[in-house]
């Protein structure tokens, strides 16, 4: 519940991460509607199950129609309303377990296609929603209710495994820094293809990694976010693998590609070439 949408219960447990992914989504989609000139009836988000799939009741009153599907499917929801109405601008807003997870399979196919959508992945390190599993950005050795004795596996890299999948366009943000996630999330709805906004969205209550993210001098403890250098060249593919795979993790433009191809326009060119065929044409290719 806030001020501006007073009947919603947001439902994220106080300092949760993803306000400000939701306040950075609203600001980028705002800025969206005035660059573009489009209604926002023309923006759609398509949500996973999780704490994070609350982000399909962004604003109050006239607001981007909301696709709450199932968990794991953000993907092939988006590409259905992508192909049916490419006109629509579709972003889709999934936790780490929803779309590196149970999700992770659509996740090549789609990036090979280019399919153009945006994702906001408000990545928590853990099933935030049912109380704490680890998922795959969970670190080795944590323990959660799913590990009481310790994760025994290492966490996947996502920003390198985007890379290698063909995601073209791909920034890695954190939810306390609102106005460089409301920049980074405007550009990925600019961009032509697949873009991927992987942000850090702590979970204050299974997973606080606010510490250690930004760090605590008092402490000693180093901030585990750096910023990409201001000097990286964002189209240099083995510029942008070097950063993500460096240690701790980057923060900002990592990658982009706007020169391929994405889906609808290739599909569309198929079409054309394929032409149109009648009932009895149709009928007659089936037969065997
Ligand atoms: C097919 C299916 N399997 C399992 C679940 C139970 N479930 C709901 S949310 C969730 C995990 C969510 O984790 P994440 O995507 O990281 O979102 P968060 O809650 O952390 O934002 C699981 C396992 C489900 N709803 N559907
Ligand atoms: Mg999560």
């Amino acid at each position: 519940m806030n001020r501006r949408n007073p009947e919603y219960d947001f439902k994220w447990c106080p300092g949760c991460g993803d306000f400000g992914v939701r306040r950075a989504l609203e600001q980028a989609t705002e800025k969206y509607l005035i660059e573009t000139e489009m209604p926002v009836e023309a923006n759609v988000v398509v949500a996973g199950i999780g704490c994070s799939g609350n982000m399909v009741h962004l604003l109050e009153g006239p607001q981007p129609y909301g696709f709450h599907g199932v968990h794991g499917r953000t993907l092939p929801v988006a590409m259905g309303i992508k192909m049916s109405r490419p006109d629509l601008n579709v972003v889709i807003a999934a936790g780490d377990g929803d779309f590196l997870g149970i999700g992770f399979e659509h996740v090549g196919p789609q990036a090979a296609r280019n399919l153009n959508v945006t994702a906001v992945v408000m990545d928590n390190g853990v099933y935030g929603l049912t109380k704490g599993q680890s998922s795959p950005t969970t670190d080795l050795g944590v323990i959660t209710s799913s590990t009481p004795y310790g994760k025994a596996e290492v966490a996947i890299n996502p920003l390198s495994i985007y890379l290698t999948m063909g995601v073209s366009y791909l920034a890695s943000a954190m939810s306390t820094k609102i106005k460089d996630m409301t920049s980074l999330i405007l550009n990925a709805m600019m961009h032509p293809g697949f873009s991927v906004v992987h942000v850090q969205s702590p979970c204050t209550e299974f997973n606080d990694t606010y510490e250690l993210l930004k760090g605590n001098r008092k402490k000693g403890i180093e901030p585990v976010a750096w910023s990409v250098p201001d000097g990286h060249d964002p189209e240099d593919i083995e510029a942008a693998f070097r950063i993500a795979t460096s240690d701790g993790i980057p923060m900002g433009l990592l990658y982009k590609d706007a020169s391929r191809p994405t889906f609808d326009r290739q599909i569309a060119g198929l079409t054309e070439k394929a032409g149109a065929k009648s009932a009895a044409e149709l009928m007659e290719s089936y037969a065997i």
